[in-house]
C-alpha cells in the first residue's frame, strides 16, 4: 500500500421499510464530500426500499446494495455488511441508521476522528444529553442503560449503545464475527467492548440524535432484555480471558 493512497470509507446503512428515508440519507452522506461509498443492507423490506436503492444506483456508482431474503436483525445485517466491506479495500467502516436520526453532517467528525483512533463513537451523552424528540421514558431508559453497561462491563464510554460510529479496518479484522452474540442495542455494546478489550483506541465525538419523523421503530422490547444479560456475559467472558 502506498503512503499517498487516500483512505476510503464505507457507510453501512441497514434498512427495514425505510423507503421514505433512505434516499435522503444517501444524498446527505454523499453531500459531505468525503471519500465514502454506501452499502445499504436491506432485509427484504415489503415497502420496496431495495427497489428505490437500485434505481438510485443507476446514476450513483458509489452506492451499493446487499439484499437479504428475510428480516434477520440489525446485528447480523451489520456483520454481513462489514464482511462485504472487508472483502473490498475500505480503510474505514461506518454504521448509520436509515431513519435520519443520525445526521450525515457528523460524518466528517467520525471520519477525521479515525485518523487518530481505531473506533470512533458518535455519542449522545458526552456534552449533556443530546437527544431530540424522544419521550422522557425512552431517554431515561437509554441513559440508564448506558450507565448500567458502563458499571457492569467497565467500558469507559458515555454512549455504548450508539449506532452511529466508525471502525478502522484493523479493528474489525480483530473481531471474530462468528463469536458476536447480540443483535439489538447489545450489538453496539458488544462490538465496542470487544474492540476496547482487544486494546484498540476508542474515542467519542458529540452528536445530536433526532428521533425519526417517518416510518416506525423496528426495535422490539426483546432487545432491551438482550442488553441486560449481554453485559454480564461480556464481563464474565472477559474475566475468564475468553474475549
Ligand atoms: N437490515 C435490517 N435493518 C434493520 C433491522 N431492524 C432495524 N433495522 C434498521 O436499523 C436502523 C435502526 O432501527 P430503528 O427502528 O430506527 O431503531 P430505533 O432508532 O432504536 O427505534 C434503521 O435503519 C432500521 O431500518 C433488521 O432486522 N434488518
Ligand atoms: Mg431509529
Amino acid at each position: 500500500m502506498s503512503a499517498e493512497r487516500r483512505e476510503r470509507g464505507l457507510v453501512i446503512i441497514p434498512t427495514y421499510n425505510e423507503k421514505e428515508n433512505i434516499l435522503r440519507v444517501v444524498r446527505g452522506v454523499f453531500d459531505q464530500g468525503l471519500p465514502l461509498d454506501i452499502l445499504v443492507v436491506d432485509d427484504a423490506s415489503p415497502d420496496g426500499t431495495a427497489a428505490a436503492v437500485e434505481e438510485a444506483m443507476v446514476s450513483e456508482r458509489r452506492l451499493h446494495l446487499l439484499s437479504r431474503d428475510g428480516k434477520y436483525g440489525l446485528g447480523s445485517a451489520y456483520l454481513d455488511g462489514m464482511a462485504w466491506g472487508l472483502e473490498r479495500d475500505y480503510d474505514f467502516v461506518f454504521e448509520m441508521d436509515a431513519d435520519l436520526s443520525h445526521d450525515p453532517r457528523y460524518l466528517p467528525d467520525l471520519f477525521w476522528g479515525l485518523k487518530e483512533a481505531d473506533l470512533v463513537l458518535g455519542s449522545r451523552y458526552i456534552k449533556g444529553v443530546n437527544v431530540v424528540n424522544w419521550p422522557l421514558t425512552r431517554l431515561l431508559l437509554s441513559w440508564f442503560a448506558n450507565l448500567y453497561a458502563r458499571i457492569i462491563t467497565g467500558l469507559p464510554v458515555a454512549d455504548s449503545t450508539s449506532g452511529f460510529k466508525g471502525f478502522r479496518r484493523r479493528t474489525l479484522e480483530a473481531i471474530e464475527f462468528g463469536e458476536v452474540r447480540s443483535d439489538g442495542y447489545a450489538f453496539q455494546i458488544e462490538m465496542t467492548f470487544r474492540a476496547w478489550k482487544a486494546g484498540f483506541r476508542v474515542v467519542e465525538v458529540p452528536i445530536v440524535f433526532v428521533d425519526r419523523r417517518s416510518g416506525v421503530s423496528k426495535m422490539s422490547k426483546g432487545v432491551i432484555w438482550e442488553a441486560v444479560w449481554m453485559v454480564w456475559y461480556l464481563r464474565l467472558r472477559a474475566l475468564f480471558g475468553r474475549l
